[in-house]
């Protein structure tokens, strides 16, 4: 059994995918980011980084195994299950390339953007358009890998479960994918696998809808290295 450390959001689901994908038995343990469940002890202890997703695996020989950071908890689950990693040196080498691409460039820009298109105060024009520059500048990285390619790998992988979920959502950050082809039909590919829908779909009634904003939660939005070292 894996304990599943979620909320539904882009950076959550990527996570949800593999589980969903590998079929692997999991127990969701919904976090209230907005009420701060990331910051208690219990979950510092699993991510010191105070951020979902993580996973304790338990189904292992001798103590359980914490992972935080999606792209390591891709990773592990990939070669757990053998499922998702093209084989070889070579495949091992350009799945890490992707995964650490999409967890350095194209997820913090994507979560800068959406920072600005749906919660910072307005009027933080230049804020919003440096990351939509700065997303669609990912997108043309990806729109140039999947040249001749179904998926990011050639074949479908942990590379692909990861930069998707930010890609689905590019119409609601203000983003257009009108220019890339590629990266349209990869995404069209990718939603309609059945594993995929149920990953978007878990906990979606729980999803901040704009509800909390930097001016009226000052948990999520307005952190500081006191959030952390508190007492
Ligand atoms: N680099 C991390 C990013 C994770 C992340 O940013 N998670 C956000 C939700 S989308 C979170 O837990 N935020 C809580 C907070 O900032 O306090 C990953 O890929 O796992």
């Amino acid at each position: 059994m894996i304990d599943f450390y979620y909320a539904p959001t882009p950076n959550g689901w990527k996570v949800a995918i593999m589980l969903e994908e590998s079929g692997l038995e999991f127990t969701t343990h919904l976090l209230n980011l907005a009420q701060g469940d990331q910051l208690a002890p219990a979950f510092l202890d699993i991510s010191p980084n105070a951020k979902m997703p993580a996973i304790v695996d338990r189904n292992v020989d001798g103590d359980p195994v914490s992972v935080f950071e999606s792209g390591a908890i891709l990773f592990y689950l990939a070669r757990k299950t053998g499922r998702f990693l093209p084989g070889g040196p070579e495949g091992e080498k350009e799945t890490l390339e992707w995964l650490f691409w999409q967890v350095g460039n194209q997820g913090p820009m994507a979560g800068q953007l959406s920072h600005f298109k749906n919660y910072a105060p307005e009027g933080q024009e230049y804020g919003f358009k440096r990351y939509l520059g700065e997303y669609d500048r990912n997108l043309a990285v990806l729109e140039n890998r999947l040249e001749g390619r179904d998926y990011i790998l050639g074949e479908y992988s942990i590379a692909d479960m990861i930069s998707f979920p930010w890609i689905l959502i590019a119409k609601p950050l203000g983003a257009s994918l009108e220019q890339f082809p590629n990266v349209t039909a990869w995404r069209g590919r990718i939603k309609e696998r059945p594993a995929v829908r149920r990953a978007v779909n878990l906990h979606k009634e729980r999803q901040n809808k704009g509800q909390h904003n930097a001016q009226n939660n000052n948990v999520l939005f307005n952190q500081s290295a006191d959030t952390l070292r508190r007492g």
